[in-house]
């Protein structure tokens, strides 16, 4: 990786602490739709000893293949598109009907637990699920051997349970219960 490359990931890696899970590292709060003003932000990310320019924010928003950071209409503000720790934001993403199928990777470890009490969001406001299985590959190989967890989604959503698509297409919901889940033998 060149060092451009570097400042990019490293950027893009601060912005996801600050608009997922820890605004107050500069000393801001999100709104309660996740936002935060960008030139504030830009200032206080400076101001805490982090160089930021509207360019570098713009490069990291735009080349972000997972498209982890939305702008609102009018340029000012920027919030993250899903992944959220912070209590109390409240995304407003529109209730959708999720396909037959969805998929969650994670790794053995966790099964046992996940069988007795189904999917959990633990420290973020949703349960994360992906519409194809490599990428629910990608995300429980972030922790070891990936096992891939297949929901029931469209017979969830017919007996209530709410599912939103993100704006970077992750599908999101509170909880999975173990009977919606199958697992790999
Ligand atoms: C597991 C990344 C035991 C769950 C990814 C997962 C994703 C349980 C872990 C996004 C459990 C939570 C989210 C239960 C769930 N017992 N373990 N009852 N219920 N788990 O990181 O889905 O790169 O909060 O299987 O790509 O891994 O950050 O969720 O292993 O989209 O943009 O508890 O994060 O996106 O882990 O990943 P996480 P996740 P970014």
């Amino acid at each position: 990786m060149n060092r451009h490359s570097n400042v990019l990931t490293s950027t893009s890696k601060f912005l996801s602490l600050v608009l997922r899970h820890q605004p107050e590292v500069i000393g801001m709060q999100l709104d309660s739709e996740g936002w935060l003003p960008i030139d504030e932000l830009i200032q206080n990310t400076n101001q805490h000893g982090r160089e930021l320019t509207l360019e570098l924010l713009h490069e990291v928003v735009a080349s972000c293949a997972k498209k982890r950071f939305s702008l609102s209409e009018d340029g000012l503000m920027i919030r993250a598109n899903q992944g959220h720790s912070v209590p109390n934001v409240e995304l407003n993403l529109d209730c959708t009907s999720p396909p037959a199928l969805l998929y969650h990777g994670t790794v053995a470890p966790f099964l046992e637990s996940i069988r007795q009490q189904g999917l959990l969001k633990r420290s973020r406001n949703h349960v994360h699920l992906s519409a194809d299985i490599e990428t629910a590959k990608k995300v429980g190989a972030r922790r070891g051997k990936p096992i891939i967890l297949t929901v029931q989604a469209h017979t969830m959503h017919e007996s209530g349970h709410a599912f939103y698509l993100s704006a970077n297409g992750v599908w999101l919901t509170d909880s999975v219960p173990a009977a919606f889940i199958e697992f790999p033998e």
